[in-house]
């Protein structure tokens, strides 16, 4: 039993391995990643930061797929592990309302949450640029999309997994349409997902020099009793390039607009092959965490240099503890210094 409660339901099957000596940081990657490889299935060349969540005592998948022709969309999978995975061949078909054919030009870094019965997908679309899409589905045959929630551009769609005094709640990353040189983190309500406001500054990008140059929601939130935790990306500029880590942090039970915790230091940075070297390198991407109640474990899914699925685990224990012992707030490496 953890002493942190995470109030999620109890997930015998989590996928898991024990911390492996030597490990310092309070995330360990699984030893067999990539648990997704190159050329997945006839037409998609790589799948990576794709969302996961349990399903019938196994585990179902929205997964970023992109085409041979370069072009991304949404695929379904299936897995009994959470491990090994099976894809669907043809992308997901979105459907409107009335059941008419309402395809997005292209989707990416699918987020994947169950609020109530219905599982909600939020992703990057187009809409005159970069913005969000939205689609719920309750049996994973019928995709239903709706509007899109905000005015682009926008990406990192994150929805909690209830609704927080009876809305529900969504967090984005305002942007411009490129591979955007800034961005903080912000809040926006809905009781109906039709009608969004409310909007509320979040988290700004830190001033460490990991997440310094933006930052942006990646699992949906976890509810604990020290606050909703969040696995998020954090990006620096370097002379040859972005590189994205892994941040984590503590977020207001009742308003999640309050940061209550938030490590001021990365708990996972590009250190393996497979996210030093892909499409894209130095990429670590979270989009979705499993979480097993009764035990505390948690299981990463994250996207590797824009190539790969790989997969980190930690316990709510350990990732708590380190987001305060290590507090931006607080932590003594991050004083302003000499002026
Ligand atoms: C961001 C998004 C992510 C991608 C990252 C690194 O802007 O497009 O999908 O993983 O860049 O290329």
């Amino acid at each position: 039993m953890s002493k942190v409660r995470m109030f999620t339901d109890n997930l015998s099957n989590i996928p898991w391995e024990d911390k492996p000596a030597g490990v310092t940081g309070p995330v360990w990657r699984y030893s067999e990643n990539p648990i997704i490889k190159r050329n997945p299935i006839p037409g998609v060349a790589r799948i990576f930061n794709s969302a996961v969540v349990p399903y019938n005592g196994e585990f179902i998948g929205v997964f970023r797929a992109e085409q041979t022709d370069g072009i991304p969309h949404l695929y379904l999978g299936y897995s009994k592990d959470g491990i090994n995975w099976e894809f669907e061949q043809e992308k997901i078909q979105f459907v409107n309302e009335k059941g008419e054919p309402f395809m997005p030009r292209y989707a990416y870094d699918p987020r994947l949450i169950k609020i109530e019965d219905t599982y909600y997908i939020v992703w990057c679309t187009d809409f005159y640029g970069a913005a969000l899409g939205l689609a719920k589905t309750k049996d994973f045959k019928t995709f239903i999309r709706l509007d899109n929630p905000f005015l682009p551009f926008n990406r990192n769609g994150v929805l909690f997994p209830r609704k927080i005094n009876n809305n529900f709640v969504m967090l984005s990353r305002p942007s411009d349409s490129g591979h955007t040189p800034f961005g903080d983190i912000y809040i926006s309500e809905s009781p109906d997902l039709v009608y969004w406001g409310r909007h509320r500054h979040v988290m700004a990008r830190g001033h460490e020099w990991w997440q310094s140059l933006k930052i942006g929601g990646g699992s949906a939130p976890i509810e604990t009793s020290e606050g909703w935790l969040m696995f998020y990306h954090g990006v620096a500029r370097t002379c040859s390039g972005y590189v994205y880590s892994m941040g984590a942090c503590l977020l207001d039970i009742d308003n999640p607009a309050i940061v209550k915790h938030r490590a001021g230091r990365y708990v996972l940075a590009p250190e393996e092959w497979y996210e030093e070297r892909g499409f894209v390198p130095s990429v670590i991407f979270p989009c979705a965490a499993l979480a097993d109640a009764e035990t505390g474990r948690i299981a990463i899914y994250y996207g590797a240099a824009d190539s790969y699925v790989a997969l980190a685990f930690t316990t709510v224990d350990e990732v708590v503890d380190f987001i305060k012992t290590y507090d931006a707030a607080t932590d003594i490496d991050r004083s302003p210094g000499i002026i």
